[in-house]
């Protein structure tokens, strides 16, 4: 591998005005004819190297001369030109094959389309290129096919031409009136049909909105375009910013390595994450539809009209846009749950990635393969940074910054740097220690200890910072961390009042501040406490820090049931769920799960909570909800994954059976033929419903189990039919399981026509808990459902087995532990060859393995080991390979 560094960029020596490009679609083989305007930017180079991969040369000329063979170099990498021109056209014809390209990069095709990804390194396998993000040119792409096959032909911009051709065939031509790096460039060819729609912008442009689909899924686009519509309106009320284009299209694909791509005016996506109707797609799917729609939309300014100088700078487009992303949701529907959702994922997996061989900045310094950069660091972190910059500065300067960024660098490719300095300018902060967010990897812990002086009536907080070593970095320096906090007293809230502030300078609300934490330890003194506090500390999650503070019981309890901010209150009640599951772990340890009984301030505090109507439904079913196992691991220095499971089960059923009566009366309230809506309150009815469901499932009574299949036969909507199925099938009593069996055939066979459908059959049944999972997943690979060269598919049963179903994966089968692992392994080797991207994402459940005990973490590494021995592994797979072993 071959390892490329931030340091060693260097501008292109030349740029590309103009791109003209010629894709002719047959049968087999995909003919690709480019023009491009070549200038030289400084001194003329010796030779000048473009990218190119899997490209048979046909023909190549300069300025309309063929070239011979001294004047070009061609390998497998890509193509030299010997001495050229200070200014010339180089033209080249090349041939490719679409239909055996199961990397899904560059032009490939899914089912019956033609269709391309680009980013990152995509475009290189279409034509030779300067396939780099900071050469934009200006493109006019012409696309032909047979006329039956492909009656939609589909690029980037406005359509100017287009017409019938001979054979049958008929082309269109597109222009892209902006300049853009070809990461952006994308083309369409297929049987589609369309949903059509208008917006109006804030400046009264009508823009054409158009969603392809196969004509089967035309009953599933109305959620994407309404939240396409809602996307560009708060783009322009939030950030200012219209659309720049006569037409936005979505195409929908089977067949995609990302969840969606921005491509400009053209988004290509995943089926999973535009297709959604009630029966078919469940709440959070309907979510993730209005989320991704909005990123990649948001992209249009945030990554497409302002891009990145080199794919080190990812997360600025990034990072930037999951930001923008999640405050559209939390707009759009309940913003607290959104919070916690989103933290959900950031500190199980991010944290985890953030501890492991992996790890890395949000600006890295090096990679080797940049797809496999594609991170929840980059991302998830990358959007925490991006919000506390927008907390630090408040809204007013916070917009005035984006605004200058935007203005200053409409139409270039910036880097992370010019970001933080439109912050900086936008309000005259000095951000200069904030920017180490952006060079050193790493969680950091907060360690939080506190004094009471009666006499003196203050209280005292003291925070430590430390972050432990990562690969890239050994010694960190101190981050400058936002601590938003409050005090909570016998009587409620506590007015504050820091010790260094004037009475003139309190805020008007009183009961809330943000300390800033820029040294490895600080102490802030708040005068005038009358009694001692309990401290709610990180309202909101304010920075992606692990903060530890000896919280009593009795003192998380409290902030469950009476902190003003709904983070925190959500936040006592997985520390408090959190600490009886670790004593739990213990009682396992100790061979005495069976006869423990968890400490009763748990089930306390969720009986108040269910008992208060006045609480959002679904952020009781948050706060309900136990600490995931991968969570739980999380916390934990040396992971069992198996005392992590009986242990969160046994607090689990002791919790349902506990409050049967309350859950009970959820289920049955509920009226299952309620119509559906994808609206936040019923959402949040059906969340808490089924909430409720799963605990009672855990240990049925006869009642419980017909409340169940109730559910399941009457359900009008996939949220409600998968939660039912989902406790069925997870439940170990024997009557449900035999049940289970005749649900999961009639499902399949109502849904076997409905893709999106079947991978969630899929992985619900690779999820499933109940052991003897790899020998049912085995089999899953064996039905027809399974298609081993799509990605959603490998995803809903490898990854999924894999990642969710942590008790399977680490204990194997009954003669062999290491099943899971070697299982692992034997996928990866076989799909490495055919789609590297996806194969190296499936390596990280092993790249852990320093975190298990010691036969279980030898046995994933020597799984690792037996990768790294393949001859020909991908790039892709051997960095994440070779850096685990390390
Ligand atoms: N498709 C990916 C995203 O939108 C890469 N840009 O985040
Ligand atoms: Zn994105």
């Amino acid at each position: 591998g071959k390892t490329v560094y931030l340091k060693d960029y260097a501008p292109p020596s030349y740029i590309i005005e103009k791109t003209e490009l010629d894709v002719d679609i047959y049968k087999g083989e995909t003919f690709v004819l480019a023009r491009l305007q070549f200038q030289c930017l400084d001194e003329r180079p010796q030779a000048l190297t473009l990218d190119g991969e899997a490209l048979e040369l046909l023909d190549i000329a300069i300025d309309g001369k063929a070239l011979d063979s001294t004047q070009y170099r061609c390998d497998h990498r890509g193509l030299t030109l010997h001495n050229p021109p200070e200014r010339f056209v180089l033209t080249t014809r090349v041939r490719i094959l679409p239909e055996q390209n199961t990397s899904l990069e560059g032009l490939y095709r899914s089912r019956t389309i033609y269709c391309t990804q680009c980013e990152a390194e995509g475009f290189r396998k279409i034509t030779y290129y300067l396939d780099r993000p900071d050469v934009m040119s200006d493109f006019i792409t012409r696309v032909s096919a047979d006329k039956n096959e492909c009656p939609i032909l589909l690029s980037n911009g406005n359509k100017i031409d287009g017409g019938d051709l001979d054979g049958g065939r008929h082309f269109a031509t597109w222009h892209d009136p902006h300049k853009k790096p070809c990461y952006l460039f994308a083309l369409v060819a297929g049987d589609l049909a369309k949903v059509e729609d208008r917006f109006r912008t804030a400046s009264g442009r009508e823009v054409t909105l158009q969603i392809f689909v196969e004509e089967k899924d035309l009953d599933k686009c109305d959620h994407a375009m309404s939240s396409l519509k809602n996307a560009m309106r708060w783009d322009e009320q939030v950030y200012g910013r219209e659309y720049d284009l006569d037409i936005f299209m979505i195409v929908a694909v089977d067949d995609f390595n990302m969840g969606a791509m921005e491509n400009k005016g053209l988004n290509i996506f995943n089926t999973s994450c535009v297709l959604a109707k009630p029966e078919t797609t469940t709440d959070a799917g309907f979510q993730r539809v209005e989320g991704v729609v909005a990123h990649e939309y948001f992209h249009n300014w945030s990554g497409n009209r302002v891009t990145c100088r080199d794919w080190f700078q990812l997360s600025l487009k990034e990072g930037f846009t999951v930001f923008r992303d999640a405050e559209f949701s939390a707009d759009m529907g309940s913003r607290t749950v959104k919070r916690v959702e989103d933290v959900a994922v950031l500190r199980t997996l991010q944290f985890a990635e953030d501890a492991g061989p992996m790890a890395h900045p949000i600006r890295p310094a090096s990679y080797m393969e940049i797809s496999n950069f594609y991170t929840l660091t980059i991302y998830e972190k990358g959007a925490e940074v991006v919000r506390m910059l927008a907390n630090l500065l408040g809204p007013a300067d916070f917009r005035k910054a984006t605004d200058l960024y935007f203005e200053r660098h409409d139409g270039q490719a910036v880097t992370t740097e010019e970001f933080v300095q439109a912050m900086e300018d936008a309000s005259g902060r000095d951000l200069t220690q904030f920017k180490r967010w952006y060079n050193q990897a790493g969680t950091p812990r907060l360690s939080v200890t506190d004094e009471y002086d009666q006499e003196q009536r203050r209280y005292s907080l003291t925070i430590r910072q430390s972050t432990p070593a990562t690969p890239e970095c050994a010694e960190k320096l101190a981050f400058h961390i936002p601590v938003a906090m409050g005090l909570l007293g016998e009587a409620g809230e506590l007015a504050l009042k820091l010790a260094d502030e004037s009475l003139d300078d309190l805020p008007e609300d009183n009961t809330h501040r943000v300390l800033e934490l820029t040294e490895t330890e600080q102490t802030f003194v708040f005068t005038d406490i009358p009694e001692k506090p309990v401290p709610s500390l990180l309202r909101g999650f304010s920075a992606p820090v692990k903060l530890d503070y000896q919280y009593s019981r009795a003192d998380l309890a409290t902030l469950a049931l009476h902190d003003s901010d709904g983070f925190n209150r959500y936040e006592a009640c997985q520390k408090l769920a959190l600490a009886t599951i670790q004593d739990a772990m213990l009682a396992y340890q100790q061979d005495t799960l069976a006869e423990f009984v968890p400490d009763s301030t748990l089930v306390q505090v969720y009986r108040l909570l269910l008992e208060d109507n006045s609480l959002d439904q679904a952020m009781l079913a948050l706060m309900l909800n136990l600490p995931s196992e991968a969570y739980i691991a999380e916390e934990q220095e040396v992971i069992d994954p198996v005392a992590i499971h009986f242990a969160r089960r046994q607090v689990a059923a002791y919790v349902g059976s506990e409050l049967a009566e309350l859950f009970r009366l959820r289920v049955s309230a509920y009226d299952p033929t309620r119509e559906y809506r994808a609206q936040s309150d019923d959402i949040a009815l059906r969340s808490m419903k089924n909430a409720a469901l799963g605990y009672l499932m855990l240990l049925p009574t006869a009642e419980d189990l017909h409340l169940c299949l109730n559910q399941l036969a009457r359900a009008n909507n996939m949220t409600d039919e998968m939660a039912a199925l989902t406790a069925l099938v997870c439940c170990e009593d024997n009557t449900a399981q035999e049940q289970a069996r005749d649900a999961l055939t009639a499902f399949y066979q109502k849904w076997q026509d409905e893709p999106l459908v079947v991978n969630q059959w899929l992985a619900l049944q690779a999820r499933n808990p109940i052991p003897g999972a790899l020998e049912r997943v085995q089999a899953l690979l064996q039905h027809p459902a399974y298609d081993g060269n799509n990605p959603n598919k490998i995803r809903s049963v490898i990854s999924v087995f894999c990642n969710n179903n942590p008790l399977n994966f680490h204990t194997g089968t009954a003669d062999e532990p290491d099943a899971g692992y070697r299982f692992l392994a034997e996928q990866i080797l076989q799909l490495d060859s055919k789609n590297p991207q996806i194969a190296a994402r499936l390596i990280t459940p092993l790249t852990r393995w320093r975190r298990y005990t010691g036969d279980r973490g030898q046995a994933m590494r020597l799984q690792l080991q037996r990768l790294a021995d393949q001859p020909g592994l991908s790039p892709d797979s051997y960095e994440i390979v070779s850096k685990s072993l390390n």
